[in-house]
């Protein structure tokens, strides 16, 4: 497994390839489709080219009026790199609406093949960037954190795909749902946190936040250095996901989905 950022952003697709891959990756997270994996048609695709199908993606829907509230860093834990068969953590960009209230009923009409996953969400109270970002930055400017459940989505059929065409994919985001109580990072062990995840009242999966990259703030300095790559940094304000604890969970319609967190409280959401 390789836990060190990827830093090799060389793209080799030229503007009118970036465009149209970023049509069919639009296409298929709007009409909820599943599409082959981009590779099949640009085999030398390199994960700067997904980066800049999902920059693209994203400036697309700001330019429509959408609002970022922030970034996820993805496949940080070994249990999900084993699962996906994918070795370097990815980050993708997080809209406002795409959140989902605690305890409400989240459709599945418009999701391809929807899991769920137990996260450790920071909110920031001062800006963070840069390529040396440390683990002692991110807790020095994490204002609170937050249990959360993270729905993600793989619009490549079978929920098969590689580094580059998953990137494409904004890292497989679809929505997110917070709860629990908000703690400041230095009153909790964060990285020692269990976490049990029910479905349908049975515990599914289980863990503890040291799964993520030892400790969930090295996810969020991670994903801090690969933004600082593709020339982001985050504001004071982000919500930034920290990446699954455990493998992630398949749900459908009518599905009751709780993630217990040690000292974090719980959230909850039905599937319908
Ligand atoms: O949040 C995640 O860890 C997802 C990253 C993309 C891979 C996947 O869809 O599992
Ligand atoms: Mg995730």
């Amino acid at each position: 497994m390789n836990l060190t950022p990827a830093t090799d952003m060389r793209t080799t697709l030229d503007p009118a390839d970036v465009q149209a891959l970023t049509d069919r990756i639009e296409a298929a997270q709007k009409g909820a489709t599943a599409i082959p994996k981009l590779t099949e048609d640009f085999p030398g695709m390199t994960l700067g080219d997904g980066y800049a199908v999902q920059l693209a993606l994203l400036e697309r829907w700001l330019k429509e009026g959408r609002r970022q509230i922030g970034w996820k860093a993805g496949l940080t834990s070994q249990a999900k790199m084993i699962q996906m068969g994918v070795d370097v953590p990815t980050v993708g960009f997080l809209l406002a609406d795409m959140a989902r209230p605690e305890s409400s009923v989240i459709t599945t009409e418009d999701l391809v093949h929807p899991r769920v996953e137990c996260e450790v969400a920071f909110v920031l109270k001062t800006a963070l960037g840069g390529r040396d970002c440390s683990r002692a930055d991110v807790l020095a400017a994490t204002d609170f954190v937050v249990p959360a459940i993270e729905v993600i989505d793989s619009r490549f059929s079978g929920f098969r795909f590689d580094l580059p065409s998953v990137v494409a994919d904004n890292s497989s985001s679809a929505r997110y749902v917070t709860g629990g109580r908000a703690l400041e990072p230095d009153a909790l062990a964060l990285d020692t946190l269990g976490v049990v995840l029910e479905k349908n009242g049975e515990p599914v999966a289980m863990g503890a936040s040291a799964a993520v990259m030892g400790h969930p703030a090295e996810a969020v300095a991670l994903l801090v250095r690969v933004l600082a790559e593709l020339g982001h940094e985050l504001p004071a304000g982000s919500f930034v996901m920290s990446g699954g604890i455990t493998e992630a969970i398949a749900v459908k319609p009518g599905d009751f989905v709780c993630a217990r967190f040690q000292d974090l409280g719980s959230v909850a959401v039905r599937f319908g």
